[in-house]
């Protein structure tokens, strides 16, 4: 590696395939593998492929995903075949892996699983090699894959797999979660370990917004017999967040959090859809703010682990994932805030061509979560933390 120019800055690697993004969910389907491919556009239209180390992901091995997840589970994803959904003698597999609507079964499915996993593996040995000290897998970030269940558009849990490798190395991990649902896979894979803290913000809504869990008070399973108790960190929270509000609020979560936890490496999830205008989200954040998170986050020089997420309305979705790659470059003060004529597929960002449109300004949410609901938040947590030790 012969990357010792950079004058300033983190090394940072790119993990990606190309043959993710052209796998296809359904039409009426709103997670779009398509989305990487307009953040890539980008990032490469602003020449950040320059600044960072980059690698072709390879699959996943079969053994690698069964860190995590279950023989049975995993046959029943490399043998299945679109056409299976309706077939009487999968009907029973079907409904145990919770293959559906949300989780449909596509033309190469099991490549699409194996390719974003191997991306955020890949990105966590790089990290433990030291052969890089900010990875990134934009097309990972799958967070409610169980280890015997599909949910909720997610197949491979990539990101336990990634935690799995950096705690061969690190005594403490640490996984924060930014995407507008609750982190409830990773959560339920860490739930009794004190070797991962887990922290997620999302919308909340036992009832009426998925997967219903989340809820401030669900800590893990708490009994004396148990190491991980307490080191699930909630963050449940109502429709129209706005910036300044949640950049607030996650200064003083995660900065106490690394301060009382002191993990020895990092995993952000960066899910957008908890940007302004997401077609499913019902947040109100600007691209700014949400990679404001991304910034406090590498302030604290840990070996981060930066995978995506959610993300539905993709014009905003690339723009977020392009400032954020800016940030782990320290490119972004650099970058020209009208997108350069030379981006393909430059008509997704009309018409203001612009990396940071007013989402708050065109689709205006009361913001739902007063003050003191937040500082109740707050304080909710640091009572928590005191059952934690670093
Ligand atoms: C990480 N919301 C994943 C977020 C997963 C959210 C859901 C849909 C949805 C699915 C579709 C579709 C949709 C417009 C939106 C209770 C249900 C209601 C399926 C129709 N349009 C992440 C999962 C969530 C599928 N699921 O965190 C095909 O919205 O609310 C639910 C569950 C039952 C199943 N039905 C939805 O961001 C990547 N699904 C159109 C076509
Ligand atoms: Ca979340
Ligand atoms: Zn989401």
């Amino acid at each position: 590696n012969y990357r010792v120019a950079r004058p300033q800055g983190y090394r940072v690697s790119w993990h990606a395939n190309p043959a993710v993004e052209a796998h296809h969910f359904g039409q009426s389907h709103p997670m779009k593998p398509w989305r990487l491919t307009l953040t890539k556009q980008l990032v490469m239209a602003y020449g950040m492929h320059h600044a960072m180390d980059l690698y072709l992901a390879r699959a996943a091995t079969y053994e690698e995903m069964a860190d995590f997840h279950e023989a049975d589970y995993l046959d029943f994803l490399r043998q299945v075949m679109p056409g299976d959904i309706d077939r009487p003698e999968q009907s029973d597999n079907v409904i145990r892996f919770n293959f559906g609507d949300d989780c449909p079964i596509f033309d190469g499915l099991y490549n699409y699983c194996s390719l974003y996993a191997g991306g955020t593996v890949d990105a966590a040995r790089k990290l433990c090699n030291n052969q890089s000290e900010i990875a990134i897998n934009w097309s990972g970030g799958l967070h409610h894959a169980k280890k015997a269940e599909a949910s909720g558009f997610c197949y491979v849990n990539d990101i336990v797999l990634g935690i799995l490798q950096l705690l061969r190395h690190h005594p403490r991990v640490m996984y924060i979660d930014i995407d507008v649902h609750h982190g409830d896979g990773v959560e339920q894979a860490f739930w009794s370990t004190d070797r991962v803290l887990t922290v997620s913000f999302h919308k909340y809504d036992k009832d009426n917004f998925f997967p219903g869990t989340g809820a401030l008070d669900d800590t893990g399973p708490s009994h004396p017999l148990n190491p991980g108790a307490h080191h699930s960190i909630n963050v449940p929270l109502n429709d129209g967040i706005d910036d300044d509000s949640y950049i607030q609020l996650y200064h003083e979560v995660i900065g106490a959090c690394i301060a009382t936890y002191r993990p020895g490496a990092i995993v952000l999830q960066c899910g957008a859809d908890s940007l302004g205008c997401d077609r499913l989200g019902c947040f109100n954040l600007n691209v700014r703010a949400h990679g404001a998170c991304v910034a406090f986050t590498k302030t604290f020089g840990l070996p981060l682990l930066v995978v995506g997420g959610g993300g539905y309305t993709p014009r905003n979705v690339s723009r977020a994932w392009a400032h954020e790659t800016s940030i782990l470059l320290e490119a972004d003060k650099i970058l020209d805030p009208t997108i350069p004529d030379s981006v393909a597929f430059r008509n997704h960002f009309g018409p203001d061509f612009s990396l940071f449109p007013p989402l708050s300004e065109l689709r205006k949410l009361e913001n739902k979560n007063p003050r003191p609901y937040l500082a109740g938040l707050v304080e909710a947590v640091h009572e928590q933390l005191r059952y934690i030790q670093g």
